[in-house]
C-alpha cells in the first residue's frame, strides 16, 4: 500500500518544512506551483531572503492529456537515480537532487531560476559560445562512464536492471518510431501537410530505416541515457549549461541522446526561417546552430576517443581500432535518431515551441515542412555516412 497523494501548494509547502532541512525552523517560506512541462508538477519553495528549491511530483497520469493515460511513479526514482549518477560524473551540467522521496514520486532540487531555458533563449535568436562544447563533454563523460568499456559486465548489468523503465521508454518507441509512420490519433499536424504525412506513411525505404533504429532503442544497452534531452531540458546562462528532467532515462543507444539534442537545434535552424527578423540575422542564427553542431559532435568523438585511450577497462575493446568503429557508429545513429526528432516534433503528439509558437500560418507550414524533409533524409542517409565529416556535409548539402 503506497502513502502517495498528490500535492497542492500548501502540502509541498509544508513537506519542505518538515521533512528536509534545507531551510532554518524560522524560515518564512512560500509555495507556487509553475510547472508547464508535459509530465510533472513542479513547485517553487522560497524563504523570505529569496532562498529557493523546486519540488518536482510525478503525477499518476501524463499532465498533458490527462489521467486517461496513466503513468508510472516509478520515473521519480529513474530522474533523481540519473541525475545522482550523471551529476557524479559532470557535476557542473547536471542540476543538483537535494532530496529524493519514492513514495511520493518527490524529487526536491537546486532552483535554476537564476538561469534561463535554452529553447526560450534560442526562439529569440540568443547564443550561447559555451553550449556544444558543455553538452558534448556531458554527453561523451556520462555515457563513456556507464558504458561497457569502463564497468565491470557485472556491475553495469546490476545497473541496466536499475535503470529499466518500460512505461517511459514504450513513450519513446511509440512517439518517435511508430505514431508519426502511420494513421494514428495521437498524430497532430496541420491540413497543408496531409500530402506530405501521406507520401511518408507510404516511403517503405524511409520506414526501414525508422524500423533499425527501433531495434537499436530497443535492444541495444549501450549507457545510460538522459533520454529526453532537448533544449527545453536545459538551462542555461553565460558561462554554464545545465541539464534537467531526465525521467526517461534509461541503458539504450548512447547515440540517441547526441541525436535528440541536435534535432532540437535543427528544429530551431527550421524554425529560425519564420522567426528572424531579418537576413543578416536569420545567417547569424543559422552560422550559429551549424556551428553548434559541428562542435558538439566533434568534440564528443574527440572525448569518447581519449576516454577510451586513457580509461578502457575492457581487454577485447582495447584493441586497436575498436573504439573508433563504436564511436563513428555512434555518430550515424545519432543522426539518424535526429532525423526522427525532427519528424516526431513536427507531426506527432508533442511539438516544440520554436515551431509552434510562429504565429503566421502560411509561414509555420513551411517550416515544418522543411524539418520533414530534413528528418527523412537524415533518417535515409546517415547510415551510409563513413565520418562525421560525412555526416557534416551531409547536413550542409540539406541545410542549402
Ligand atoms: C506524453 S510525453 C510527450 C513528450 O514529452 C516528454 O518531454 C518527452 O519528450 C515525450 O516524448
Ligand atoms: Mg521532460
Amino acid at each position: 500500500m503506497t502513502n502517495y497523494t498528490t500535492l497542492d501548494n500548501a502540502q509541498a509547502l509544508e513537506y519542505v518544512k518538515t521533512q528536509t532541512q534545507l531551510f532554518s525552523d524560522d524560515a518564512n517560506l512560500t509555495c507556487y506551483e509553475f510547472g508547464d512541462g508535459n509530465l510533472n508538477l513542479v513547485f517553487r519553495v522560497a524563504d523570505q531572503h529569496h532562498n529557493s528549491v523546486i519540488l518536482k511530483q510525478a503525477l499518476p497520469y501524463a499532465r498533458c492529456v490527462g489521467e486517461s493515460w496513466p503513468l508510472t511513479l516509478d520515473r521519480a526514482r529513474i530522474e533523481a537515480s540519473v541525475l545522482i549518477k550523471h551529476g557524479t560524473i559532470c557535476p557542473d551540467t547536471t542540476v543538483k537532487v537535494l532530496h529524493q522521496n519514492n513514495e511520493l514520486a518527490v524529487t526536491i532540487l537546486e532552483d535554476l531560476g537564476h538561469m534561463q531555458i535554452l529553447r526560450s533563449e534560442l526562439c529569440e535568436g540568443r547564443k550561447f559560445d559555451h553550449l556544444a562544447s558543455n553538452i558534448a563533454n556531458y554527453l561523451a563523460h556520462t555515457s563513456f562512464f556507464s558504458s561497457d568499456f569502463y564497468l565491470d559486465a557485472q556491475e553495469k548489468k546490476a545497473l541496466v536492471q536499475e535503470f529499466t523503465n518500460p512505461e517511459l521508454c514504450a513513450i519513446t518507441e511509440d512517439l518517435f518510431f511508430d505514431d508519426p509512420y502511420r494513421v494514428c490519433s495521437r498524430n497532430n499536424f496541420a491540413h497543408g501537410l496531409s500530402e506530405q504525412v501521406t507520401k511518408l506513411h507510404h516511403n517503405n525505404a524511409l520506414k526501414l530505416a525508422v524500423a533499425k533504429l527501433k531495434s537499436k532503442f530497443l535492444s541495444a544497452p549501450q549507457a545510460l541515457l538522459h533520454g529526453d534531452i532537448h533544449t527545453g531540458s536545459i538551462f542555461v546562462d553565460d558561462k554554464h549549461a545545465k541539464v534537467i528532467d531526465p525521467e526517461f532515462g534509461f541503458f539504450g543507444p548512447i547515440g540517441f541522446d547526441l541525436g535528440s539534442f541536435i534535432g532540437n537545434l535543427l528544429l530551431n535552424y527550421c524554425a529560425q526561417n519564420a522567426r528572424a527578423k531579418s537576413l543578416p540575422q536569420r545567417r547569424d542564427i543559422h552560422a550559429y546552430l551549424l556551428k553548434c553542431i559541428q562542435t558538439c559532435t566533434s568534440e564528443f568523438e574527440q572525448i569518447w576517443l581519449t576516454l577510451a585511450q586513457t580509461h578502457t577497462k575492457d581487454l577485447s575493446f582495447q584493441t586497436k581500432g575498436y573504439a573508433e568503429y563504436f564511436v563513428k557508429q555512434v555518430l550515424r545513429d545519432a543522426f539518424g535518431f535526429c532525423g526522427t526528432e525532427l519528424i516526431r516534433r513536427t507531426i506527432g503528439l508533442a511539438h516544440v515551441a520554436d515551431i509552434d509558437g510562429i504565429e503566421d500560418e502560411h509561414a509555420r507550414l513551411n517550416v515544418q515542412s522543411q524539418a520533414l524533409q530534413l528528418g527523412e533524409q537524415l533518417i535515409l542517409q546517415a547510415p551510409h555516412c563513413k565520418s562525421k565529416e560525412d555526416l557534416s556535409q551531409l547536413l550542409l548539402s540539406l541545410l542549402l
